[in-house]
């Protein structure tokens, strides 16, 4: 199975997003970009793609170690960027180390279990909130219109293995949809 470890943000959280993602339909350009799907909003840490079943449990193992290594960590959504012209996305502030240990750990984790992982890039924390339909869609107003949001501040708590099912059929548009399978009170959570 598709596999990846995230930090999905609290549902307060995510409808702050929500209400700023509606305002971004105002700006200009806005009907070319295909939004991603509110129920599946996250962070990715640690991206494994397919998964052997037989790595599973100690996969599982492993990540609920990193995550009992881990302290929890102030967070909140913060602002926006792009990646070229393809996906546009809101970042975060708050805890940024500590995001990224966790995702290193979840990477670590994922590695020593045997799947086998990307070369590593520079951790970016990014929640994808749309991609372009095509190479000609300039992102930076929505950036721009996305700078001066600020979410709540809330503390991570968990380190979450989600599944992503890719849609069949092969319908233009459709969308992954993303299942979390199992998840990790961080160190200290509880
Ligand atoms: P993205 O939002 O920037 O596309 C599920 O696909 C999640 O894993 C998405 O958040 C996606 O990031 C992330 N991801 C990271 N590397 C990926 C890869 N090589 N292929 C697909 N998704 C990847």
């Amino acid at each position: 199975m598709r596999l990846f470890a995230a930090v999905v943000p609290p549902p307060a959280q995510l409808a702050e997003l929500a209400d700023e993602v509606d305002r971004l339909a105002h700006v200009p350009g806005a009907d070319r970009l295909r939004w991603t799907a509110r129920p599946g909003w996250h962070f990715t840490l640690a991206f494994m793609g397919e998964v052997d079943e037989e790595l599973l449990p100690d996969l599982r193992a492993r990540l609920g170690r990193a995550a009992h290594r881990t302290a929890p960590f102030p967070l909140r959504l913060h602002g926006g960027g792009h990646f070229g012209r393809a996906v546009l996305w809101t970042g975060a502030a708050g805890g940024l180390d500590e995001v990224r240990l966790l995702a290193e750990r979840a990477d670590a984790a994922a590695r020593r279990a045997g799947v086998p992982m990307d070369e590593h890039r520079a951790y970016h924390p990014h929640l994808t909130i749309a991609r372009s339909r095509s190479s000609h869609t300039d992102l930076r107003p929505f950036v721009t219109a996305l700078t001066p949001f600020e979410g709540t501040r809330w503390q991570v708590t968990e380190l979450a293995l989600v599944r992503s099912n890719l849609p069949g059929g092969g319908t233009p548009g459709q969308q992954p949809r993303y299942e979390t399978v199992d998840a990790w009170p961080l160190g200290g959570a509880g």
